[in-house]
């Protein structure tokens, strides 16, 4: 089983935002912006190339309503998908890294 997988099984501990039955959200553990969200699907997903649109639709109210919830809405955040290895990919399950809480800049922090 996958760490992301784990962390929804319960078997490792997550600081939680908010979570239904297809989608989790939860702190980075190693935060690269004061507020740094890692939005997941509950069922395994390698990464973005191999994500079914289906999902996505899902998955893009989620992201929104998270954003809602930190109030990042209001001020504005950033999205990143790292895919695959030039991408940076390190965790094998797909996860939208939701940055804000500064002015972030443009391209890196
Ligand atoms: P990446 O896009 O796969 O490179 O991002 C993986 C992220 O998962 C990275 O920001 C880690 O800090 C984060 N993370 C985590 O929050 N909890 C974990 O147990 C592990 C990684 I492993």
């Amino acid at each position: 089983m996958c760490i992301f997988c784990k962390i929804v099984a319960g078997e490792i501990p997550a600081n939680k935002v908010m979570e239904n039955e297809e989608f989790l959200a939860f702190h980075d553990i190693n935060p690269k912006a004061p507020i740094h969200i890692l939005i997941i699907p509950k069922h395994h997903v390698e990464n973005f190339q191999s994500t079914p649109p289906e999902l996505m639709a899902k998955m893009t109210p989620f992201i929104q309503e998270v954003a809602k919830k930190l109030e990042l809405d209001k001020t504005g955040y950033r999205l990143i998908v790292n895919n695959g290895e030039d991408g940076g990919q390190e965790v094998m399950h797909l996860h939208f890294h939701m940055l804000g809480g500064a002015k972030l800049s443009w391209p890196y922090l």
